[in-house]
């Protein structure tokens, strides 16, 4: 997969793209990322990329031709999708992540200051996507988020040991907890079945943790008709006893005298 970037702030992406993961990936050529700098799209002395918006206002706004110079210079020879970072896009989930790293060619616009010229996105721009609802100075770490999701989606970047663990996330539920040495942190311990070597038992557990992490921190995620289609007839069992203990907890509470 190959993922170019424009930006007025390459600078930033350097140390992002050479460490760990995501450096391996590119070392191995699984992936390619490429940083343009927006201002050697421009044609004028000062290489400005910014304006006074129409209408007044304050800020400023990016200009649309270095943009559309700088994505159709990217998009040459192998065409590519173009995504646009910003808040007014739709928000980045798993299944948008798996979508993306389908396709071969990717070019992200990162945006600065209140925006860019609206006939960039009508003319250069095939889907604007969203981090999140916030508002970041720019589309630097936006991009480096979708960039760092994509790549564990890319064969071979992520180890095997790894990629089943992240299998826990593709049945829509949230992960369970995780323990490693020592033994007994601020007299906590850690759960007797880890380290009974009863494997059955240790994924009947974790299963189990599974489903109680979503119930207790993400119930919206139950409702889900893909997440309850992928239960099992057990999953369903357990879930619904989950439901019940945290029914009559609540019951028990509120009779308190
Ligand atoms: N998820 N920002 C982009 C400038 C901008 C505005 C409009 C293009 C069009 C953000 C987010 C985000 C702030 C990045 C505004 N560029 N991007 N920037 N949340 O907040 O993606």
């Amino acid at each position: 997969m190959r993922v170019q970037v424009l930006t007025i702030f390459p600078e930033l992406f350097e140390p992002f793209l050479s460490t760990s993961l995501i450096g391996k990936a590119r070392e191995k050529g699984l992936l390619e990322v490429r940083v343009h700098d927006l201002r050697d799209s421009t044609e004028d002395r000062h290489r400005s990329v910014d304006d006074e918006p129409y209408g007044g206002g304050g800020g400023m706004v990016m200009t649309a031709p270095p943009w559309i110079r700088a994505v159709r210079a990217a998009s040459e020879g192998r065409p590519a999708w173009r995504v646009l970072l910003s808040p007014q896009g739709a928000r980045l989930d798993d299944a948008k992540v798996r979508e993306l790293a389908t396709r071969e060619d990717l070019v992200l616009l990162c945006g600065r200051y209140e925006g860019i010229d609206e006939r960039v996105r009508q003319t250069v721009v095939d889907e604007e996507i969203s981090i999140g609802d916030y508002v970041l100075s720019g589309g630097e770490l936006p991009a480096m988020v979708l960039i760092e999701a994509l790549s564990r989606q890319v064969p071979g970047v992520v180890g095997l040991a790894d990629s089943v663990a992240n299998d826990s996330f593709r049945s829509g539920l949230l992960d369970y907890p995780h323990y490693t040495r020592p033994p007994v942190v601020e007299g906590l311990a850690v759960p007797e079945v880890l380290t009974s070597g009863n494997h059955a038992a240790i994924l009947r557990w974790r299963e189990r943790e599974a489903l109680r992490a979503t119930l207790e921190k993400r119930p919206d995620l139950l409702e889900r008709p893909e997440v309850l289609g992928a239960l099992t007839r057990e999953q369903k069992r357990v879930l619904q006893e989950m439901r019940e203990e945290v029914k009559e907890k609540g019951e028990r509470l509120l009779a308190r005298p």
